[in-house]
């Protein structure tokens, strides 16, 4: 039995507790504008520029940067050329073309999938687990189902092209996680936007609307010929995409282990939050992986990419050759080369 003493004090801590909830559940995500640079879209890679028209036709018309930043994603995973993201993404080792994808949104809502199969757009997956479930995370089958449950279409995904290059690495069955591919499974596509001229790599996006709020996506068929049942960092929040509305967004591409080992997006926000510019957030993220594993330095490729809530953005990587787009009322087909440490 409780005596009185014990009683008094718990009914303190239990009011001070419900005092303290309210008081957190009572702090608006939504925070005063901030005078910036927006609306914004920013997303790794080349192919990023298709990706952010398509977000910018959303944020130029005052919408949501939750809704452009699935929009966008939607464009390289619907994309046939690309074989790094979405429904032409090369399969695994075994021929099944698993894809991972994640989002969050303005308020910390997030949801994602891996290893999902047969469904072409997992960001919309993605978005669906975020608002439909209690969930943050969908992996395999069971993604699949949820899919299907709320509308997807089945669909073989392994297209010509992906089986082509899946059957000549099985020529040697080389298990080398390759990254940086921009220059071997490759064939230009005439008269496309540079974006579709690409096949390599994972597209991280990061939108600030016209209400100054933060949304952020990431999607992928992750490492070409990957062990199956691989998860990289692209579908993990924190490790591939972490947005703080209060603060700003990070992205990451490359190889996903070294991100998820050192939850590399989150550590970007952080850094930003501890007054680090986006490009200085990113090159400290990336100088950390770099420390822990000298010894890999030279041979992977890890990138970040970040946004503040003042819509000033960066990235940085560890080898050459990472570039992202940004678009803005300025201008909507900007590529940057990003900057690196090699
Ligand atoms: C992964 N980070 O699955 C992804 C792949 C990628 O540049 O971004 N490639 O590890």
């Amino acid at each position: 039995m409780l005596n009185r003493r014990k009683f008094l004090l718990n009914s303190t801590l239990a009011a001070t507790g419900v005092a303290l909830q309210s008081k957190v559940f009572a702090t608006p995500f939504r925070e005063e504008k901030i005078a910036g640079n927006y609306p914004i879209v920013i997303s790794t890679w080349d192919f990023g520029v298709a990706a952010n028209q398509a977000a910018w036709k959303v944020l130029s018309s005052g919408g949501r940067a939750l809704d452009a930043v699935e929009a966008g994603a939607r464009i390289p995973e619907a994309d046939p050329n690309n074989h790094s993201v979405g429904a032409a993404g090369y399969p695994d080792r075994d021929g099944h073309v698993t894809l991972d994808a994640c989002i969050m949104d303005e308020n910390g809502n997030c949801g994602g999938v891996a290893g999902m199969e047969y469904i072409d757009h997992p960001i919309s997956v993605a978005r669906l687990v975020m608002e439909k479930t209690p969930h943050v995370l969908l992996v395999g089958d069971g993604a699949t189902q949820f899919a299907v449950a709320n509308g997807f279409k089945k669909k073989q995904l392994l297209n010509a092209e992906s089986e082509k290059a899946w059957k000549e690495w099985l020529k040697t069955s080389k298990y080398q996680p390759e990254m940086n591919i921009e220059n071997k499974h490759f064939t230009p596509v005439p008269n496309k936007m540079p974006g579709n001229q690409y096949n390599h790599d994972t597209i991280g996006m990061l939108a600030l609307d016209a209400a100054g709020n933060i949304s952020g996506a990431c999607t992928t068929s992750g490492m070409a010929f990957k062990l199956h049942g691989r998860v990289g960092d692209s579908p993990i929040i924190g490790a591939g995409l972490f947005v703080d509305n209060e603060v700003g967004g990070a992205t990451s591409t490359g190889v996903g282990e070294e991100v998820i080992r050192n939850v590399g997006s989150f550590l970007v926000v952080e850094l930003m939050r501890q007054g680090y510019k986006p490009e200085d957030a990113c090159r400290e993220a990336v100088n950390r992986i770099v420390k822990k594993k000298p010894e890999l330095a030279k041979t992977l490729q890890v990138g970040f990419l970040a946004i503040n809530k003042k819509g000033e953005y960066g990235a940085y990587a560890l080898q050459k050759g990472f570039s992202y787009a940004v678009c803005n009322a300025e201008k909507q087909d900007l590529i940057i080369k990003g900057k690196s440490i090699f």
